[in-house]
């Protein structure tokens, strides 16, 4: 190659790279690492270096992702600071800089080397804060304080989830060209909205509307230009508009692409999407600005009586609510997590996300549109309003902002104000009062759904009410929305399971007009817990997969419900939560890593449209029983969730017999053996085999605890309940203790502890008990135990006793606890001997006055057997009766 041809190809790459340069349409900077952190409450308005204890942490963060989970009550919720230098880059001072806030919660103020740049209210919206005029140095300080401490003026007031503190999802820095899409600094989005007008399987029709802004002083004449791209990023279709703009000005445009003929329509099998693109140019053609959206053309609309339909075709949205918190991260959750979430909800065969109760990352509706999940979105208006001014301007504020951010989203359909708004009433005791309070929450109710029906023509409003039919009704908040969605929870909270289904036919008798949505049904599995007889709230996994079931059956059966949205799709903090898992709402399908429980495999079974099939109790991996008294087996239950017909279960080598698949569930009843259990599932669609297989490690406790062929060697037995528990850090599996039988173990006199004016709790306490992880052990108990028998061989054994005392332990009266509030426990002292094999083992042993009340107690001892005396524990009362929580008997040697 010659020399001069070289030069010259040199410089004209050279040339295309500067006005490829010149043609930028501007940055944007991720801004999440290298974070300054501190809690250190300060008075002043800007801390002084000097005074406060930096942390480095990265974005995003939260400061509560410890202190929800410990034994004291509460959490920090108060100010927390960020800060962070950035360099500036010169050529930023032609260009109009924001910074863009994902999402702070709940109150933030942003000072940039020091001077104020703004505010911004409420945990769940984006916002972004212009900061050009404070960038004039070399680099800048960015100073951001949040605070989450309680707000009259600030939805959510009260929720059944944890307001994490924090700067918790990313920050960015945005350095746009100063003719740029305006930057609606109000309502925290760009200006540039994608609707689908008209959208049938022949024609389908794109309005965009923007809008520029000219921040500089010079008139400027531009281009808009629009473009439709196909999947596959073809050009579709496109338009250019010749714009001139005044200095300072800024303009806002309509822009309806040209009707598309059969255009692909975007559905939950099949969710295709384009995307559109406007471009801002120079006359020149330099690119200034540019923005896309995904376009998924639907149309879709809710009948009373028949449900949902979806391009002209009927379809039951299935689903779950979401909570944005994760295991070990609180809310501070990076997307690809969120995005996963959507994923496991997709690979279940759900078709729906109610993102409750606020607004959440963009990453969880971008994947619905990519995966074909149809979405809900609301606001925090959760259990109760305050009457002030400024809330009504705040939550109106917020459901502007939730629409301007989330409104370029196939997948969003349904846009909700309020959650369960009447539950938590103030003036409780004042019914004059209390009609005021009310009459303001439905006129809060009607601007707020009058707001989203002005702005957003093309999607229903809804509210989402508790089961108090009446209450609603009489307020008018049945009327006010387009839907009506219930969160209905007999069978768990109080009831029975046969009054949901006599609550959908209320709804569908009395308002036959209104489109019915079951926004929230559910029951707690704490997936350490299993039951061979499962009651309602006992807290069991199997309880749970049982009500699923039920319900999921009864809502098949109604056509006119529209939607089934399971709370939740995992487990999520609930900071003020006792029970089983304290501060863990354990609704979820899936553990608060994600793990899947049982009754994920259920709904897997019953939406997956290819043959499916899955041991769902082989969750259920280490378990123990106590076996016959003549065998060394143990019968227990083995649930397959599936899709088949009939399946086939071959049991430790053994065919046990074909049986039928009833509600997507087979259960076999199975004679457990010591050691290592092998199960084999299968059968068979269209002359394909399925199958799955589990290992299931049993470890069986004999009944005669001198049984020839399985030596004793350890036992966990809970008092006062009848559920087994699996403690997973010390590998220990509890199981029901049993009353005394001759050559066995048991205990003698005593009744199992029932909370007083509690008729949802089977037995036992849902307080939390300190200083343990394992609070099951604990929160059931035999009060006035005489003794405990266990008639072992002889040997060197040893005996650890558990007790928690929790009579008397102050309960909040948690707005969850529906039908139920709860009494107040008179405590009085109890003191008792504690004699094995007749030494004086703890002589006065007096709980509370060693740990306090409601907390753990271990106490251990050794004793050796000889003959056939075996072990006998007493229990001696001095004042009040003696109690037995949990006991282990271990033999050594
Ligand atoms: C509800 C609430 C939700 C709670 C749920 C529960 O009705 O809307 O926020 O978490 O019940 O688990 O009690």
């Amino acid at each position: 190659m010659k020399k001069s041809t070289l030069q010259y190809q040199l410089s004209f790459a050279l040339v295309l790279l500067v006005s490829g340069l010149r043609g930028q349409p501007g940055i944007t900077k991720g801004l999440n690492e290298g974070w300054l952190f501190s809690n250190d409450t300060l008075a002043a308005p800007i801390p002084s270096n000097a005074t406060m204890k930096w942390a480095t942490i990265n974005l995003p963060h939260t400061w509560n992702t410890t202190d929800v989970l410990d034994d004291a009550a509460g959490y920090h919720r108060g100010t927390g600071w960020y800060k962070k230098y950035i360099p500036v880059d010169p050529s930023w001072r032609d260009k109009a800089v924001f910074l863009f806030f994902e999402g702070a919660n709940q109150v933030t103020d942003v000072y940039i080397n020091r001077q104020y740049a703004g505010k911004h209210t409420g945990g769940y919206t984006r916002f972004f804060m212009p900061v050009s005029r404070f960038l004039d140095g070399k680099k800048a300080e960015l100073l951001v304080k949040v605070n989450n401490a309680h707000d009259e003026t600030v939805p959510p007031l009260s929720a059944d989830f944890t307001f994490y503190g924090g700067l918790y999802r990313d920050v960015w820095l945005l350095a746009l060209n100063k003719v740029h899409f305006t930057v609606d600094t109000l309502l925290g989005s760009r200006t540039f909205f994608v609707e689908t007008p008209e959208v049938d399987s022949n024609r389908a029709t794109l309005r965009i509307r923007s809008a520029i802004s000219n921040t500089t002083a010079r008139a400027q004449q531009l281009r808009l230009v629009t473009t439709l791209f196909d999947a596959q990023g073809k050009k579709v279709s496109s338009y250019a508009k010749r714009i001139q703009l005044p200095p300072g000005k800024q303009i806002g445009l309509v822009t309806d692409l040209p009707a598309l003929k059969e255009p692909h329509l975007w559905s939950t099998d099949d969710p295709y999407l384009y995307r559109v693109e406007s471009v801002v140019q120079t006359e020149q053609g330099e690119i200034l600005d540019r923005l896309s959206a995904p376009v998924g053309f639907r149309w879709f609309r809710f009948d009373a009586a028949q449900g949902f339909f979806l391009n002209g075709k009927p379809l039951k949205l299935i689903g779950t609510s979401r909570h944005q918190d994760y295991a070990g991260m609180g809310n501070a959750v990076p997307a690809a997590l969120a995005r996963k979430d959507v994923a496991l909800l997709k690979a279940m065969g759900g078709n729906f996300l109610r993102v409750a109760h606020y607004p959440q990352h963009a990453a969880v509706l971008e994947t619905c549109d990519r995966l074909g999940i149809l979405a809900s979105v609301e606001i925090p208006i959760v259990n109760e309003i305050s009457e002030t001014e400024a809330f009504s301007k705040n939550s109106i504020h917020m459901l502007k902002e939730m629409m301007a951010q989330n409104t370029n989203h196939p997948s969003v359909i349904i846009w909700a104000s309020m959650n369960e708004v009447l539950l938590k009433p103030r003036f409780n005791n004042d019914t004059a009062r209390k009609r005021i309070y009310v009459s303001h929450i439905t006129q809060l109710a009607k601007k707020l759904d009058s707001t989203l029906r002005k702005n957003d023509p093309y999607r229903y409003t809804m509210l989402a009410h508790h089961g108090d039919f009446e209450g609603y009704k009489r307020a008018g908040l049945t009327e006010i929305p387009m839907l009506v969605g219930w969160n209905l929870y007999s069978g768990w909270y109080g009831g029975n399971l046969t009054a949901f289904p006599a609550f959908l036919e209320r709804h569908r008798k009395e308002l036959p007009d209104k489109p019915l949505l079951v926004t929230e049904y559910g029951a707690d599995a704490d997936p350490r817990i299993r039951s061979l007889e499962p009651v309602r709230f006992d807290k069991s996994v199997e309880y749970t997969t049982a009500f699923h079931q039920y319900y999921l059956r009864e809502m098949m059966n109604r056509p006119y419900v529209a939607a089934a949205m399971i709370w939740n799709l995992a487990d999520f903090n609930s900071e003020t939560r006792g029970e089983t898992m304290p501060h863990i709402n354990n609704k979820g399908l899936l553990q608060t890593d994600r793990t899947p429980k049982d009754p994920y495999f259920f709904y897997k079974a019953a939406l997956e449209k290819t043959p499916y099939l899955k041991i769902m109790s082989g969750t259920w991996k280490y378990r123990t029983g106590i076996t016959d008294s003549a065998t060394a087996i143990s019968m227990q239950p083995l649930e397959v969730a599936s899709n088949l017909d009939s399946l086939e279960l071959v049991w430790n080598g053994k065919k046990m017999g074909k049986k039928k698949v009833t509600d997507f569930t087979c259960s076999w009843n199975l004679p457990f053996r010591n050691g290592i259990n092998e199960a084999l599932v299968y059968g068979e669609k269209n002359g394909t085999r399925f199958s799955d297989q589990e290992r299931i490690v049993f470890n069986a406790v004999p009944f005669n605890l001198d049984h020839a062929d399985l030596p004793f060697s350890e036992v966990n037995l809970l008092l006062g309940g009848n559920r087994y528990y699996i403690d997973e850090t010390n590998k220990t599996n509890w199981i029901p203790a049993k009353p005394y039988a001759k050559g066995s173990f048991g205990y003698i006199g005593g009744t199992p502890y029932k909370m007083p004016g509690n008729n949802r709790l089977p037995y036992g306490t849902d307080k939390n008990i300190s200083g343990t992880e394992d609070d099951p052990v604990y929160q059931t108990q035999l009060t006035g135990i005489q003794s405990f028998r266990l008639d072992v061989p002889p040997g060197k054994y040893e005996v650890a006793l558990h007790f928690a005392d929790f009579t008397g332990v102050q309960t909040l009266d948690l707005v969850y606890n529906l039908q139920y509030s709860p009494v107040a426990e008179q405590r009085s002292p109890r003191i008792f001997d504690v004699l094995v094999n007749n030494v004086l083992f703890l002589p006065s042993l007096d709980i509370v006055a060693e740990v306090g009340i409601g907390a753990a107690l271990v106490k251990t001892t050794t004793c050796e057997v000889s003959g056939n005396e075996g072990i006998h524990i007493v229990f001696r009362a001095i004042k009040g009766d003696p109690i037995l929580n949990a006991l282990r008997v271990t033999k050594l040697y």
